[in-house]
């Protein structure tokens, strides 16, 4: 066995460490576009499809048993709190891009409760992107994205999409949930891109 690596996102080592408008609190807020997240984990399972080279379905037990890293993460809410060193444990998403073989640069990630959020897919060939099944040390609470979790720490919490079930590439540039409702495309909190 291999040692697990630890990653320290760069973004908690900037100077400008906490982005524009954004204020330190202790915790991070749930938020949920719907309170229920009591899913049915008999037929969980997570999805890669679209305009990839291999399309790919995990059970959960295939994903946690993918090499896992430690990750060491500020999370930044686009309601202007943010969250010191977050510790989230899991699989990074390059293992998974690796897999499939994106053959276009956009995202959309879906979630069991219908949330979607779309996001550029180099930031998922980054070291600090991660598909997490643990945060603090415990597996995920149930409101906190259990099962799997997208951490995304270089843009605005809302992409760090909850409850992931599957990830799909698209030709287009496709709004999700948020965006559809005004929230940026983009979204990188040290550019101050919240709506628009
Ligand atoms: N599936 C899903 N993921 C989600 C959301 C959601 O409603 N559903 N809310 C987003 C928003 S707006 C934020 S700020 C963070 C909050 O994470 P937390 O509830 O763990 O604090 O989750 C993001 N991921
Ligand atoms: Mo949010």
């Amino acid at each position: 066995m291999s040692e697990k690596k630890t990653i320290i996102s760069p973004i908690n080592l900037r100077k400008d460490r906490l982005p524009p408008g954004q204020r330190w609190i202790e915790k991070p807020i749930l938020y949920d576009i719907s309170p229920n997240t009591d899913f049915d984990m008999s037929s969980y399972n997570f999805k890669v499809y679209g305009e990839v080279e291999v399309e790919k379905t995990f059970t959960y037990e295939e994903l946690i048993s993918l090499p896992q890293v430690d990750l060491i993460a500020d999370f930044h809410c686009v309601t202007h709190w943010s969250v010191k060193d977050i510790h989230w444990e899991g699989v990074q998403t390059k293992e998974i891009l690796n897999m499939v073989k994106p053959k276009s640069p956009y995202l959309l990630v879906h979630s069991l409760e219908g949330y979607t959020t779309n996001l550029p897919v180099e930031y998922l060939f980054e070291d600090d992107v991660i598909l997490a099944f643990k945060i603090n040390g415990e597996i995920l609470p149930k409101r906190q994205g259990y099962p799997v979790r997208l951490v995304v720490p270089k843009l605005y919490a809302w992409k760090s999409a909850k409850y992931v079930s599957a990830f799909e590439f698209t030709k287009e540039n496709i709004a999700g949930y948020w965006e559809q409702r005004g929230y940026h495309m983009h979204g990188d909190p040290w550019k101050n891109e919240r709506y628009g």
